[in-house]
Order: structure tokens, then C-alpha cells, then sequence
């Protein structure tokens, strides 16, 4: 059984990144078939178009990051709270701090755990003061967190926290030293490529997931394009050697639909400027078909059937 409805929202946002072109990210996604390729699995699939940030044109910085928070967090907000699926392409990972910020309102709203699977070269856990470049998008989960230096950043009041020991970071291969202090210090879980190469992709996310079946938490799973290795996925501004192969991305996605737990997902830091004739983007489609129940044959694999279910 699949989600009542999947919902995509763009997300066209690229002032997090320095590098111009995300927020053709959305429109390249549109073209590479991702509706029809959801929709063909048999689901009821809404394209809900793009979101619409309430900042000036000109705004940059803090500011129009706030803005697309803000909205973003309502948008999601709504969606789960019709019992749908929100899925959003972006766009930057600066996008994360509204998606998560919706599910973590909603989760709290109904007394579920909230827990994030961040597939990614990069730990995205900078501050303002630790962040080599001051990009916005190495920063979104600090900001969700709870660290300092984000004033403004979310609506003012009081919010839900991402507890850092319910985010799991997914492919790391590339973090700052200040960064790598704050990971440890919050006891951030970490599979990182030294440790996919040793054991495999299996082992560590059927822990992930085990746990969150374990406490019935709900699992926004957020897909930065650089976790995938370059070769197959060239269209990223930020890319890092060494990254998942398809093979294994496939088969993470795989086992995120046979878990049943992923209640949102977010697929960013497509750059179509940089793509090879759309190649990452048919890459992207093709795993977000894959974690919507695309399979070979009409079975589960024995591997995800250890998955406990309750
Ligand atoms: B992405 C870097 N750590 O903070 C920084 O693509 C890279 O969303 C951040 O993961 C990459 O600028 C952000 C050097
Ligand atoms: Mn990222
Ligand atoms: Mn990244
Ligand atoms: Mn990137």
C-alpha cells in the first residue's frame, strides 16, 4: 500500500548556493517525466507547481531564505495534513529548513517522532561562524537543530527542534572542521562513504530504519543529488569524488519503500545548467520512481523482508 497521494512542489531556490542554476532544478524534473513515472506506479500523484517565496525579487541572504521557509514549512504542513506525501524538488538544500520545519510542526502537532535520513556528500551543519563560504545551503541543519547564529531565519515564536540524534547523515564524504566538531558534539548519527565501502549500503540503513519503525516515527528522507557520484550524476554544483554508485542508490531506495516510513521527501541540488543532456535529472526520476515501489518483479526481496513491521 503506497500514500494516499504523493504531492510534488517545486521548490526554485538558489540563493543558498553560490553557484547560479538550482532553481532550474524543479522545471528540468518536470521534463525528465517525474509525475508520469509516479503516476504510472498506480498512484494518485498532484503537481502542485511552484512554490511562491513572500520576499522581494531582490532579496538575498538570511532574509529571502526566511521567506521560502516560511512557505515552504506551511506548504508541507498542509500536504501532510490531508494525508498526502509531500514531495519537494528544488532548488538549493537551503529548501530543507522549510520542508523539515513543516514535518517537525505536523510530527509534533500529532505526538510522533520526527526522523531525517540527509543523503549527502556533504554534513549541510555549519553555522554562520563555522561555514567556510557562507552558503546558505551547508547550514540547514545546524539552523534545525538549534544552533546558534539563525535569528529570523523561522518564524518567530516557539518551534520544534530536530533532535540531532534522530538525523541520520547518509554518503558524507566532505566536512568542515567545524562542522565535524558539531556532529560529534550532538551525537549526529553518521554513515559515512568509509563506512558504506566496509559494510555495504544494508547494514547501516536497516538500522536507520529499525529504529524508526521501533519508535513509530515518521521519516523525511532528504536526496541532495551530490550523494550520488559524479559520474552518474553530473548536474551539481558541488560535487565531491567517491560518491554512491546507482546500484547502491537503487537499492536504498528500494528499501526506504519497503520500510513503509518515509512520509516526505525533498530531491535538491539538481543544477540542470551543469547537466549532461539531462542525465542526472532521468537519474533522479528513476530513483524517486524506485522509492515510490517501481520494482522488478512483484516480491520483496529477502533482504528487505528483515525489516521488522509492526
Ligand atoms: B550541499 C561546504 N561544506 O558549507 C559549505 O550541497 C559545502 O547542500 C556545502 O550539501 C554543500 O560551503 C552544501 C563547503
Ligand atoms: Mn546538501
Ligand atoms: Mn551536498
Ligand atoms: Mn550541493
Amino acid at each position: 500500500m503506497g500514500p494516499a497521494r504523493i504531492e510534488l512542489m517545486g521548490a526554485p531556490i538558489e540563493v543558498g548556493a553560490s553557484e547560479p542554476g538550482a532553481l532550474m532544478g524543479p522545471a528540468a524534473l518536470r521534463t525528465a517525466g517525474l509525475a508520469r513515472a509516479l503516476a504510472d506506479l498506480g498512484h494518485a500523484v498532484g503537481d502542485l507547481g511552484d512554490v511562491v517565496p513572500g520576499c522581494a525579487p531582490d532579496a538575498r541572504g538570511l532574509p529571502a531564505v526566511a521567506a521560502w521557509t516560511r512557505v515552504l514549512s506551511a506548504r508541507v504542513g498542509e500536504s501532510l495534513a490531508r494525508g498526502a506525501l509531500p514531495v519537494v524538488t528544488g532548488g538549493d538544500h537551503s529548501l530543507s529548513l522549510g520542508t523539515v520545519d513543516g514535518a517537525l510542526r505536523h510530527c509534533a502537532g500529532g505526538g510522533r517522532p520526527l526522523y531525517v535520513l540527509w543523503l549527502d556528500a556533504h554534513a549541510d551543519f555549519n553555522t554562520p561562524e563555522t561555514s567556510p563560504s557562507g552558503n546558505i545551503h551547508g547550514m540547514p541543519l545546524a539552523a534545525l537543530c538549534g544552533e546558534p547564529g539563525f535569528d529570523g531565519l523561522f518564524p518567530d515564536g516557539p518551534r520544534p527542534r530536530l533532535d540531532p540524534s534522530r538525523l541520520h547523515l547518509f554518503g558524507l564524504r566532505s566536512i568542515d572542521a567545524g562542522e565535524r566538531a558539531l556532529v560529534t558534539a550532538r551525537r549526529v548519527g553518521v554513515t559515512d562513504m568509509r563506512a558504506i565501502d566496509e559494510f555495504g549500503v544494508v547494514a547501516p540503513l536497516r538500522r536507520v530504519l529499525e529504529r524508526v519503525a521501533a519508535a513509530g516515527g515518521h521519516l523525511h528522507v532528504s536526496l541532495d543529488i551530490d550523494f550520488l557520484d559524479p559520474g552518474i550524476a553530473p548536474g551539481v554544483g558541488t560535487t565531491v569524488p567517491g560518491g554512491a554508485t546507482f546500484r547502491e542508490a537503487h537499492l536504498i531506495m528500494e528499501m526506504l519503500h519497503d520500510s513503509g516510513l518515509v512520509g516526505s521527501l525533498d530531491v535538491v541540488e539538481l543544477n540542470p545548467f551543469l547537466d549532461e543532456r539531462g542525465r542526472s535529472a532521468r537519474v533522479l526520476v528513476e530513483l524517486v520512481a524506485s522509492l515510490f515501489g517501481r520494482r522488478i518483479l512483484d516480491r520483496p526481496t529477502p533482504v528487505i523482508e528483515a525489516v521488522p513491521r509492526d
